[in-house]
């Protein structure tokens, strides 16, 4: 498969690493001009711009979190006037303001081009036909996709969220043949295909770019086999861009990082830097972003990255799955649990669909957790011994792969709300 920006995509870890010295060092004096809030927390770390020489000072800059763009809410972090940001999008937390991103009109080509790069990963050309069921708005993944396409020269179909019946016709009936949304929504699509009377057969697909959300290998192959395509992981973030930070090639190990405009960090739990290969707290500095520029910014998620030689000849870094966030990594009686653990033993078992919920509560004060899932069409109808079988073999795997014992319900086919956005894993009646 061909690259988008080969020069780039493939030039040597040094000449990378000597690129990326060069763009740390005119950020750096960048945002110490510009933004009071990082010329401030550099003044009180003493350190200025003066003292970064090569990629390897980043330890040297401060961190930003979340909860710095919520206190600066809505434009106090922007480099640049307001009349230079051409477009904004913001995205929603549980709590609080809005976390709002700018870019300028040179940002958004270097989204767009970052996408392309993504896109032809999962091996979109200029005959191609993207079909983008990621939300357009606000959120960063319609218009991002949207963009990456149009780069690329390929025809988007820009249905954006909802209305999974319209979404099918139009995927068989403009002949789509890479679909872009969550892997949740791809899962549902799947099955509402079959209960729509369609036959895969009819349809164009030939390969998805999914993310925005974990998701695991079982889910993937599940989808790839219902969509008889073969599925990619995108990342991103909208704070760093919106999606196309990262993307799998056909080697389908691991997502590269396109280093030569975000540059990825792994830190341990005293948020000093990891070696490769090791799972941690994932960081990102923007090398070139104009209106919001971040330094070592704290995503919460955890992965690891990778830096062997990739067969696909790309050179930049490559992460791994996202593991859940640090914070939405749920502690139940003690014991850490990401969802993504209890999707996987979950979709090993067979006979259950991909759509579950965990739901987490408290007796007597202890933590309970109750794993909600879907059984497969048509094992509803089995016999009851056969499914209290089921259900006690997964609680018994469940148990031994998360060292703590679940309560399994099994319940019907759709009754699990659908979301056409990111999935709702977990319910915590904990805090109510
Ligand atoms: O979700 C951007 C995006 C849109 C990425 C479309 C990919 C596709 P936010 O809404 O700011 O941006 O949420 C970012 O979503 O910190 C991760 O926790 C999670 N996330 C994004 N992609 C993946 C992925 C978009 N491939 C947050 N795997 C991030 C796991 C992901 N988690």
């Amino acid at each position: 498969m061909g690259y988008f920006n080969k020069a780039i995509e493939t030039m040597s870890r040094a000449e990378l690493e000597t690129l990326q010295s060069e763009r740390l060092k005119n950020l750096v004096a960048y945002v110490y001009e510009r933004v009071p809030f990082y010329r401030e927390k550099m003044n009180a770390m003493r350190v200025k711009p003066s003292d970064i020489h090569t990629i390897a000072d980043i330890v040297k800059l401060p961190f930003t979190e979340k909860t710095d763009l919520r206190d600066n809410y809505p434009f106090g972090l922007f480099a640049v006037p307001e009349r230079e940001v051409v477009r904004v999008h913001a995205s929603s937390g549980t709590t609080g303001k809005l976390t709002v991103v700018g870019y300028t009109k040179a940002d958004l080509d270097v989204w767009s081009e970052v996408m392309a790069r993504s896109l032809t990963c999962a091996g979109v050309t200029a005959d191609s036909t993207v079909h983008v069921s990621y939300g357009y708005g606000l959120f960063t993944g319609g218009l991002g996709a949207h963009d990456g396409a149009s780069k690329i020269g390929a025809r988007v179909v820009p249905a954006s969220s909802g209305n999974t019946a319209r979404q099918l016709m139009l995927l068989k009936d403009f002949k789509a043949t890479t679909l872009c949304c969550t892997p949740s929504y791809a899962a549902y699509l799947g099955d509402a295909l079959y209960e729509n009377g369609y036959d895969i057969r009819d349809f164009s697909l030939k390969s998805g770019l999914f993310g925005a959300e974990p998701w695991t290998e079982e889910m993937r192959a599940e989808i790839e086999k219902k969509l008889r395509i073969k599925a990619y992981d995108v990342y991103g973030l909208s704070e760093i861009m919106g999606p196309g930070v990262s993307v799998e090639c056909e080697a389908q190990n691991g997502m590269h990082v396109w280093e030569d405009h975000f540059f990825p960090e792994i830190l341990d739990d005293d948020l000093q830097p990891a070696p490769y290969g090791e799972q941690g707290e994932l960081v990102f500095t923007t090398l070139t972003k104009q209106a919001l520029p971040l330094l070592r910014y704290r995503t919460k998620d955890i992965c690891s990255l990778h830096v062997d030689p990739c067969p696909c000849g790309r050179t930049h870094v490559r992460m791994g799955k996202i593991m859940g966030r640090k914070d939405d990594m749920l502690i139940i009686r003690g014991v850490n649990v990401f969802p993504s653990q209890i999707e996987t033993v979950l979709l090993q078992m067979g006979n259950v669909s991909p759509h579950y919920q965990l739901v987490v509560g408290r007796e007597n004060n202890t933590d309970t957790l109750e794993v909600r899932v879907e059984l497969a069409q048509g094992m509803f109808s089995d016999e009851v011994k056969h499914i209290e079988a089921l259900r006690s073999d997964m609680e018994s795997r469940l148990h031994s792969a998360l060292g703590l014992s679940a309560r399994v319900k099994l319940v019907e086919p759709n009754t699990i709300p659908r979301s056409e956005g990111k999935a709702v894993r977990v319910v915590d009646n904990r805090k109510l």
